[in-house]
């Protein structure tokens, strides 16, 4: 199975990349981002809950998105040839009990693909998306850079976790969809030969 981690700030194009990804290799997409979005507009408890969160910029909890995550693989497990984890995990807890939740079912992360990108061209491609999409967390300037910072403070170091597992590969998410999509399948091309 190809378990893929797409990783980067906000904005830096998980979602986006994610698309294109799951239709080349087949995967099945699990973004937390979506996920919760989804509860949100439907007034789910999780829905309510995770609102008062991601208004501000702020992190879900933990436990909240490892429930999540722990009920799509059980569901999902036999169903496709491997995952897209995107926006997840997030802290190194996160990551921690990802390895866990695989491990139990015989799987296990395959890399961990993380976007880099400038800070000015993250804050202005969600601006752009806050005008079109309507997302509330990305129409305020604060919510924006609250989320940037909260990325720098409790999600960059997530990348060590798998540097120490030798699974992390850096890709330059600056340029067009398409060009940074090349890269990135040539990062990805590397496990399937
Ligand atoms: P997410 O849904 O994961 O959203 P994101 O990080 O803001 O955006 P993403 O990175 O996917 O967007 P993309 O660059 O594709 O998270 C939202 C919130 O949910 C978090 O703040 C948090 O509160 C909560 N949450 C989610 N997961 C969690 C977890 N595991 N733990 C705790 N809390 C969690 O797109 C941005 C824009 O850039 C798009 O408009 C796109 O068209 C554009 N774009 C992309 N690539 C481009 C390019 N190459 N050039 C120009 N524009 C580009």
């Amino acid at each position: 199975m190809l378990n893929i981690v797409l990783f980067g700030p906000p904005g830096a194009g998980k979602g986006t990349q994610s698309e294109k990804i799951i239709e080349k290799y087949s995967l099945m997409h699990l973004s937390t981002g979506d996920i919760l979005r989804n509860a949100i507009e439907k007034q789910t408890s999780l829905g309510i809950e995770a609102k008062k969160y991601m208004d501000k910029g702020e992190l879900v909890p933990d436990e909240v998105v490892i429930g999540i995550i722990g009920r799509r693989l059980d569901e999902y497990r036999d169903k496709t040839q491997g995952f897209i984890f995107d926006g997840f995990p997030r802290t190194n807890n996160q990551a921690e009990e990802l390895d866990k939740m695989l491990d139990e079912k015989d799987l296990s992360i395959t890399q961990l693909i993380a976007l880099e990108v400038d800070y000015n061209e993250l804050v202005n491609r969600l601006l752009k998306r806050g005008q079109i999409s309507g997302r509330t967390d990305d129409q305020d300037i604060e919510v924006i850079k609250n989320r940037i910072n909260v990325y720098n403070e409790n999600t960059r170091n997530v990348m060590d976790y798998y540097k120490a597992q030798n699974k992390y590969s850096g890709i330059d998410g600056m340029g067009t969809i398409d060009q940074i999509f090349e890269r990135i399948c040539k990062a990805i091309n590397v496990h399937l030969k």
